[in-house]
């Protein structure tokens, strides 16, 4: 496997929004499918962005079951992908996005393994996260998704909130609009149980996590597609909500 080059045929993929054929790419295992995830996010490193966040993916039974895959992967988030709540995102450049509630931690101290996870936490807030598969069909092995960055392409984050009086988030209801539609319905217990399972499940993947790094908790619902012009809307009980708006060249 040529890790540089498969790195470059993904990031390419995302640049031009042309998807690669899944299922094909000759990874040997999971450590090789994160080497050519460090090399894809060097590729846009390189090229100005700023690492923001930490992602994890496949943290609910539904998205497991969605994408046929039963582990935890990890992702990284750059200033890039910022969606500001409220705001406009382009999604004319992309393959076939879909969108999907989360929780998301802002970190005030560093988290590390084995660490108490909520000591680390200085806000929390309703986030919605973009997902763009750069292979063909959302179709893929388990290490062609972790080589591409778990399709990570977009996220806004709602107000934050002290975690003080929140609690374990353990079982907040969580909804997802379209248009002001009903798209999905969940909880945030599906997030590994609760979400702050994911802090420290992502203490654990990443070694140790910085202050002021934003950690995307996972999807308490299946994704749904994202097409243009339209208003997407996020809200987590007790928490609040976040939302935006897609446009074509916006
Ligand atoms: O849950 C996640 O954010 C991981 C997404 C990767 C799999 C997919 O493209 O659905
Ligand atoms: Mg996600």
């Amino acid at each position: 496997m040529n890790i540089t080059a498969l790195a470059e045929a993904l990031d390419a993929a995302a640049r031009e929004g042309r998807p690669l054929p899944g299922g094909g790419s000759g990874l040997k295992d999971t450590g090789e499918a994160y080497a050519v995830q460090d090399a894809l996010v060097a590729l846009r490193l390189a090229r100005g962005e700023r690492l923001t966040g930490f992602k994890l993916g496949f943290t609910s039974a539904a998205k497991m079951r969605q994408m046929g895959v039963s582990d935890l992967i990890h992702g990284r988030l750059t200033d890039r992908m910022e969606i500001p709540d409220g705001g406009r995102f382009d999604v004319s450049g992309l393959i076939h996005p879909r969108v999907e509630p989360e929780v998301a931690f802002l970190l005030g101290g560093t988290l590390r393994p084995g660490g108490d996870p909520m000591a680390a936490v200085a806000a929390v807030a309703p986030a919605l996260e973009v997902i763009d598969s750069r292979y063909d069909g959302f179709r893929f092995s388990l290490a062609e998704v972790i080589a591409d960055n778990t399709s990570a392409a977009g996220y806004a984050v709602g107000a934050w909130t002290d975690p003080g009086d929140l609690g374990d988030l353990g079982d907040r209801g969580v909804l997802l609009e379209l248009d002001g539609r009903t798209a999905e319905t969940g909880s945030t217990a599906a997030i590994l149980g609760r979400p702050l399972r994911a802090l420290a499940a992502a203490a654990r993947l990443a070694g140790a996590l910085e202050p002021g790094t934003v950690i995307l908790a996972g999807a308490a619902t299946a994704a749904v597609p994202l097409p243009p012009g339209t208003h997407v809307r996020a809200t987590v009980a007790g928490l609040g909500s976040v939302g935006f708006t897609t446009g074509e060249g916006a």
